[in-house]
């Protein structure tokens, strides 16, 4: 990023107020001076929000691949592209170069091409995070087909609905997984996928896990010996800046999954640039963000905004559990990591363990830390600010979506002051705005409301797979002419973001608003919880009153219930008041949370409400044990 590197707070100022002056002129500049390009654009933006129609860089040219890879090679050929620690600690780390990734790359956009995949056909990518997952994910990219990356935790009948909803042509996928002590059997779900899936023609099968597999003759085939005949060059195809780059399923709180899709032009620009500017990448560094490729995380800060910034990545197959709680921190010494990115729920699971697995860890490396996923408590963020930081590391709060492509709230490190718990200020070229419930604007400091935003921004999804109706319901239509996040926000005295959780986590108790995220954050307080989420439910007379699942930790259990109910509320009364004190507390061992950390709240709303009946898609939960016995113990 030449001239974009932001280095101060005026510079972020003046660059935030061109880039609301004048959006078009602002990206522009930046699209022209960092990219490859092999057409540029007649016009940079078009747009109708109305009719959630968003187009940029219109009919500029490009490949993706040449931007991540090619240019690189002069200046970069052997420097590490991907470093990949495998799963099992023993098993010796991978060094990936520029010039590597180049032939790899080349050599299955060439192997794709063989097998009939062509500009435009969907490639369903179900695969651990493993080296040939970004390999994949980028030979799509380069010959144009649109790849749907399917997080390789996934049920057999998730992935069906996910291969069906967008026609996948192909499967790319491994005989198995290693995850921590456990080997997962990734072929035979995808078997099992297949049954109910007309639209694939072939399966592409990684050798991992050396575990024996059912090959269906004609339509499996193994990677490797296609991968040792094919040639070690490619001709990167022409992509329109428009033309669809690829589907990422979300979970919608209703109703099957949303694939959103992302466009080539746009998207390339806003995570490059995002990644330089939150990360302060610098040419030497090694960054780590320990998402999964198969959440829009790991696709944008994983995979493409390193790579377009030509830089060292690092990608984990394990689990921060795996062989003790001291695994990140391991990892983190040994490959010298500089900018360590996780989510909450990782740094609140690895703060109720003991700090020996830190201590025992040289983590001078390390420059910044980042967070992504959900509001960080308090507590999470001084025990990553203190024992991780070392009180020495911005921790940079980063507030996005799948939908939005890349970050659009958050601290620049060393530049913006940061404050526990909020994601601070827009990116450039970001518009947030706050709504109130009759769909005016609430001006100024000091408030509250929905967030939404007001004007596009280079990767915004520009629709749901095949349902753009849908997209403009979902998106659009709540406030007309601006996208709304479905998230909840407030600012405070300087202007400064917090994102309190989904609109649907606020709740209206005899009248006052409560947002969930304070209520468990005074809970969370308590030094015998562990962590807790808090739902309404209907009450004759407040309207909603609060139930609360709370988890202790392990010390905890032996105290009397009753009178940690009552401490409890006391410290909300304390931190917020009496009106926020909860009615009912369940203590539970764990809550229903997806994949990627985010609590489930509609199950425990229907939980809380008695009401059994169905609880929608779970397919994304990764303890539908749990659900059971929270049920189970409800307090009627
Ligand atoms: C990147 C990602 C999106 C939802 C979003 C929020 C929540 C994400 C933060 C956050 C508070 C954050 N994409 N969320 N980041 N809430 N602070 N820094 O997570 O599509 O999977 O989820 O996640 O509710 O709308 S996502």
């Amino acid at each position: 990023m030449k001239s974009y590197s932001i280095k101060n707070l005026e510079q972020y100022f003046k660059q935030y107020k061109k880039s609301v002056q004048n959006p078009e002129k602002f990206w522009n500049k930046i699209a022209e001076e960092n990219f490859v390009w092999y057409q540029k654009w007649n016009k940079v933006l078009a747009y109708d929000m109305t009719e959630a129609s968003i187009k940029w860089f219109l009919n500029a040219k490009l490949n993706i691949t040449k931007n991540c890879i090619d240019r690189h090679l002069s200046k970069r050929g052997n420097k590490t592209a991907i470093i990949f620690e495998p799963n099992n600690p023993n098993e010796p780390a991978q060094h990936i170069t520029y010039l590597d990734l180049y032939e790899r790359v080349c050599k299955l956009s060439n192997v794709l091409k063989e097998q009939g995949i062509r500009k435009g056909d969907r490639v369903c990518i179900y695969l651990p995070m493993i080296p040939e997952l970004a390999i994949s994910v980028l030979a799509c990219a380069r010959i144009g087909a649109i790849h749907s990356v399917v997080f390789a935790g996934f049920s057999a009948s998730a992935l069906t609905t996910r291969i069906n909803d967008s026609d996948c042509k192909m499967v790319i996928t491994s005989d198995g997984g290693f995850r921590g002590d456990k080997t997962i059997d990734l072929k035979t779900i995808v078997n099992n996928a297949l049954d109910k899936c007309p639209c694939v023609e072939k399966v592409l099968v990684v050798k991992r896990t050396n575990t024996t597999v059912e090959m269906k003759p004609g339509r499996d085939f193994w990677l490797a010996p296609l991968m040792e005949n094919a040639l070690a060059d490619h001709v990167a195809e022409i992509m329109d800046a428009e033309d669809p780059l690829f589907i990422l399923y979300t979970s919608g709180s209703t109703g099957k999954p949303k694939g959103m899709m992302h466009t080539t032009g746009g998207y390339m620009v806003y995570t490059a640039y995002t990644f330089k500017n939150i990360f302060q990448y610098e040419e030497n560094d090694v960054f780590w963000c320990t998402a999964d490729i198969g959440w829009i995380t790991g696709h944008s800060y994983i995979v493409y905004g390193p790579l377009l910034n030509g830089a060292t990545t690092l990608m984990f197959e394990g689990i921060p559990s795996y062989p003790d709680f001291g695994r990140f921190w391991e990892v983190v010494e040994k490959h010298k990591v500089n900018q360590f990115y996780t989510a909450p729920t990782a740094i609140r699971a690895l703060a109720k363990e003991n700090v020996s697995y830190v201590e025992k860890h040289d983590l001078s490396s390390l420059k910044l830390l980042g967070t992504v996923g959900e509001p960080i408590n308090e507590e999470a963020w001084h025990w990553y600010n203190d024992h991780i930081g070392k009180k020495n590391c911005p921790i940079v709060d980063t507030w996005w979506q799948t939908e939005t492509g890349g970050i659009l709230i958050s601290p620049i490190p060393f530049v913006t002051p940061t404050k526990p718990t909020y994601a601070t200020l827009p990116l450039p070229g970001i518009q947030p705005v706050l709504m109130d419930e009759r769909r005016n604007e609430v001006e100024g400091n000091l408030s509250s409301g929905s967030l939404c935003i007001k004007f596009p921004w280079p990767s915004i999804a520009r629709t749901i797979w095949g349902d753009h109706q849908r997209y403009k319901e979902t998106y659009f239509k709540a406030f007309p002419g601006k996208y709304f996040t479905g998230d909840g926000a407030l600012r405070d005295e300087v202007g400064y973001y917090r994102i309190t959780g989904r609109v649907d986590d606020v709740i209206i108790v005899s009248g006052h608003n409560l947002g969930t995220a304070p209520i468990e954050d005074a809970i969370n307080e308590h030094p015998a919880v562990a962590e807790s989420a808090i739902v309404g439910f209907s009450h004759d007379v407040k309207g909603n009153a609060l139930y609360g699942f709370v988890i202790l930790k392990e010390e905890g259990e032996s105290r009397v219930r009753e009178n940690l109910s009552k401490e409890i509320n006391q410290l909300i009364s304390d931190h917020i008041g009496p009106i926020a004190k909860l009615d009912k507390i369940q203590f539970v061992s764990g809550l229903p949370k997806t994949r990627s950390g985010k609590i489930m709240r509609r199950i425990l709303r229907k939980i809380a409400e008695g009401d059994f009946s169905n609880f929608g898609d779970i397919s994304t939960l990764l303890n539908p044990e749990v659900v059971e016995e929270i049920k189970n113990g409800r307090i009627s």
